[in-house]
Order: structure tokens, then sequence, then C-alpha cells
């Protein structure tokens, strides 16, 4: 029974489009692009390994080639203490904030940087609000509305026993009152 829930927790994860992956957690954007300028079209988030900057490369609006996308533009900067990062709705229901985890303080500190509501460089996200601490102990971590409410959910695995959690976002954004307690999707075998 606990497997049959395992492969059913899977299957609705793969379903609402969530990666669940066997890996370590790195560096990412938790294979989810969103739009960030706002224009409806979803844009490329990425970090700049020679200088630690992060970087967002603009849907030009046309699918063509290596055109798709426009040059990147910088966001933020000394992003390089970030050891998971991704993008989801976390301050408003109807754009993406930066999420980075702070991964060599208080166990793993999670922190959100809400969108500005305007693209416009490093002044697109703002200064960052921590959600939650000691979220090292997780290997997967994920954002999406899996309760479709219009809040992105947290749902992470914890490391030491492969157990899948959602922390359901609350509705508002309180610091680290914005995620509800954790609740079981799945035990170990749900990787
Ligand atoms: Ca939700």
């Amino acid at each position: 029974m606990r497997r049959l829930t395992a492969l059913l927790c899977t299957a609705a994860l793969a379903a609402a489009g969530v990666l669940v992956t066997g890996g370590p957690a790195a560096a990412g954007t938790g294979a989810v692009s969103r739009d960030i300028t706002l224009d409806g079209r979803n844009d490329i988030f990425t970090r700049r390994t020679s200088d630690q900057v992060t970087m967002v490369y603009t849907h030009s609006g046309k699918f063509n080639g290596q055109q798709t996308f426009r040059p990147g533009t910088i966001v933020g900067i000394n992003a390089s203490g970030l050891n998971w990062f991704g993008l989801a709705r976390i301050s408003s229901r109807t754009m993406p904030d930066l999420i980075g985890r702070w991964h060599t303080v208080d166990g793993g500190n999670l922190k959100v940087y809400p969108h500005s509501g305007q693209f416009d460089g490093t002044r697109t996200f703002q200064a960052p609000i921590s959600v939650g601490l000691g979220a090292n102990i997780h290997n997967m971590l994920q954002f999406q509305d899996l309760n479709n409410d219009g809040w992105d959910d947290q749902i992470a695995r914890e490391a030491a026993t492969g157990n899948l959690y959602v922390y359901y976002h609350s509705g508002r954004f309180d610091g680290f009152n914005t995620f509800k307690p954790r609740v079981l999707l799945g035990t170990a075998g749900a990787g």
C-alpha cells in the first residue's frame, strides 16, 4: 500500500509537470521557466559561472532558433551562496518571484526575492525575505501549485528518509508563516 501511494504521488506530480529526480539538489531553476518580463512568454533565468551574476534571457516573441531569446540581462549579483534557485508565485499570484537557498547559513536559508512588477535589470527583484530555515535537509525542491489556489506550494524530498512532502502556501506572504507545516505526500520510493 505504501508503495502504491508513492507511485500514485509520483504519477500525480508528473501530471502536474513536477520533475522528480533521484539526484542531489543543485543550482538550477527547478526545471521551471517563468514569465519574468510579464509579457505572457516564458523567459530563461540563469546564473553565469564566471562571475556569479544572475541573468534573464528574454523571449523575443518569436520561436526562431538562436534568435528566440534575446541576449542576457543581468538581474542580480553575487549569487555564489545559492546552491538552489527557482521561480514561483510566492509574494503574489500574478508574478514569479526568485527563490534561493543560501546553503551555508542557518542550515539552508530559503529566501524569496519578490518581483517588483517591472523587468528592470537589478531592480527586477526586490530585497529578500526569509521564508524557511534548515532547508538543506531536502535534496529535491520544487514549487508548483498543487491545490490550484493560485499560490505555488513547496514540494520537497527529505534526504535522510526519501519522504516527499508539500508545504502548502498559506495565501499570505508573511516570512516564516508563508508556508504551512509540511504534509506527507509519499514515503521513500517516490523518487
Ligand atoms: Ca497552492
